[in-house]
């Protein structure tokens, strides 16, 4: 059995109120989903397995179709969000010009969302629901036995027009039995980020899921309750990336703060085998105290990515994010004094959010110590509370999310939280409380001091001028 594993492009990705420097100009990262499904084909069938990272590669439809001809895969397996489905169809349409007889199959976040508009779009031939690791491989096998693949637990197809499933495998019990990453079906070389102090950079997830309720967040795939790796499961990933060159590693858990114990672990575990890696970890402000930052800050850890949203009291409760005001400032505090780059994430245009909340959110964000700030504009993602939300409270007439799945459209741009500001005030405000946050002197100064090539000093002032310039 051959295999094709491809992240389509990001030729036609629906803007979601970030700037799309944000999204194309601060870095490229493996997909590692696909490197995990790669790792389950490798460990549990005889498939020859090649993956296509047509954004990393710099390859459109056109160069897709080529590899396919050549490569006449009996399976492609094509990775979708809905923020980049365009793109994902306009692959299968590829896939099934270039190579008529290969099983088409989709995952990722998407599918679990839309399984029915999915399934109905024409040549996609089957769906892996939640973690693809087992599911993909067990479909492939079934495929080679020439079994059928709607038997396999967490795979839908289409039957007498019904879906057959839409439920997942159970998840993952204990990640350390998963596979690491097939690393190696990719080259290293191609992932970088502005952030990075040495490229290239890797990407890594030490655990799966997340327990909070923050309104406006969905991982359909990955529950809410928080799986982890061991320490020295995580170790052995991070030393098989410093084998391959590759010092600086993106964690991308959803919060890898949460268990306490495991960070002093995997401190320890770096320290005792002597690896040289610097990681970067998303955090919640209410998880870091001054030992477990020490701790980062021993273990590697270069920056912190924590998520604020508000400065209003209030609207953190309404966003049911379960942090305070002086636990964020608390964390960027922490951060500084241990020489962690800490980077701070908003959001503008919330339900119920006044202009009095507002000031309260531009406050804190020219108070706070942290080092770079990504301001986004409230826009309800789909399967989230804050969707549903909308529709009950007539925010939104429409289920557009489910309309965007059935017939998407490029030029779909999904709408803000419009309750008491509208989409041109959001954005006015946006660009204010940017320029509240990158011109506050103390800030620069810091900054022009902290960069040590002009190489770096100017990938940081584009992307920041970037930021705080209109449009
Ligand atoms: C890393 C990440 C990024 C990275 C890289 C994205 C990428 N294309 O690889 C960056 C920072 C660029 C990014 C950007 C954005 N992201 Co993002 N991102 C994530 C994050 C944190 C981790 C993704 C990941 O690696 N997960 C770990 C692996 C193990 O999980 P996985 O990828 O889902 O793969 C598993 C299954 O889904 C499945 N699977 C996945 N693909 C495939 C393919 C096949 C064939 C099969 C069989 C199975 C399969 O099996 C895998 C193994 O179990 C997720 C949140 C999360 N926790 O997943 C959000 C997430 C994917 N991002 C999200 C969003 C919204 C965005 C943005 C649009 C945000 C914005 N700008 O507004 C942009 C889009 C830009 C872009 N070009 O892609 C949403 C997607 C929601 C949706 N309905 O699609 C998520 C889920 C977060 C959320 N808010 O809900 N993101």
């Amino acid at each position: 059995m051959k295999v094709l594993l491809i992240r389509p492009p990001h030729e036609h990705m629906i803007r979601t109120n970030v700037p799309k420097s944000v999204d194309t100009e601060t870095g490229m990262y493996p997909p590692l989903g696909l490197l995990y499904v790669g790792a389950g084909l490798k460990a549990w069938t005889d498939a020859e397995v090649e993956l296509l990272d047509a954004p990393a590669l710099g390859l459109g439809q056109e160069g897709i179709g080529e590899r396919i001809a050549e490569a006449q895969p009996d399976v492609v397996g094509i990775q979708a969000m809905t923020f980049t489905v365009i793109d994902a169809i306009a692959t299968v349409r590829t896939a099934k010009s270039a190579c008529p007889d290969a099983h088409v199959s989709l995952g990722g976040p998407h599918v679990n969302l839309y399984p029915e508009e999915t399934l109905s779009i024409e040549g996609v031939d089957s769906l892996v629901l939640g973690e693809g690791e087992r599911a993909f491989a067990e479909m492939v096998n079934a495929l080679s036995d020439g079994g059928d693949v709607g038997k396999v637990p967490g795979v839908a197809v289409m039957r007498n027009g019904e879906v057959s499933t839409k439920e997942a495998r159970p998840l993952e019990a204990n990640l350390d039995e998963l596979p690491q990453p097939a690393r190696d079906l990719i080259d290293s070389s191609l992932y970088w980020s502005v952030l990075a102090k040495r490229n290239p950079v890797t990407t890594a997830m030490t655990s799966r899921g997340c327990p909070m309720k923050c309104i406006f967040c969905d991982r359909p795939h990955l529950g809410k309750t928080f799986r982890y790796r061991s320490a020295g499961n995580v170790v052995d990933e991070m030393e098989d990336c410093v084998k391959r060159g590759v010092h600086e590693i993106f964690l991308y858990d959803d919060t890898f703060t949460i268990s306490r114990e495991r960070i002093f672990d995997i401190r320890d575990e770096i320290k005792k085998r002597g690896l040289d890696v610097q990681w970067d970890v998303r955090a919640r402000a209410n998880t870091l105290d001054a030992e477990v930052v020490e701790a980062m800050k021993e273990a590697g850890v270069a920056r912190a990515h924590i998520g604020v949203e508000s400065g209003s009291p209030r609207i953190l409760k309404v966003m049911k994010k379960g942090i305070t005001v002086e636990q964020a400032h608390e964390a960027f505090d922490l951060c500084r004094k241990y020489g962690i780059t800490s980077l701070s994430y908003f959001m503008l245009g919330n339900p119920t959010e006044t202009q009095e909340d507002i000031d309260m959110t531009m406050d804190f964000i020219r108070k706070c110590r942290a080092d770079y700030a990504h301001i986004a504009i409230t826009t309800p993602f789909p399967g989230t509370e804050l969707y549903r939300m909308g529709l009950e409270q007539g925010i939104f007439e429409r289920d557009y999310w489910r309309e965007f799945a059935a017939n998407p459209d490029e030029d779909f741009q999904p709408p803000a939280w419009t309750e008491n500001f509208t989409q041109e005030e959001l954005e006015e405000m946006r660009q204010r409380a940017y320029r509240v946050f990158y011109t506050r002197p103390s800030r620069l100064i810091r900054q022009v001091l902290a960069v040590r090539s002009f190489k770096e000093f100017w990938g940081k002032a584009r992307v920041g001028l970037r930021l705080l310039l209109p449009g």
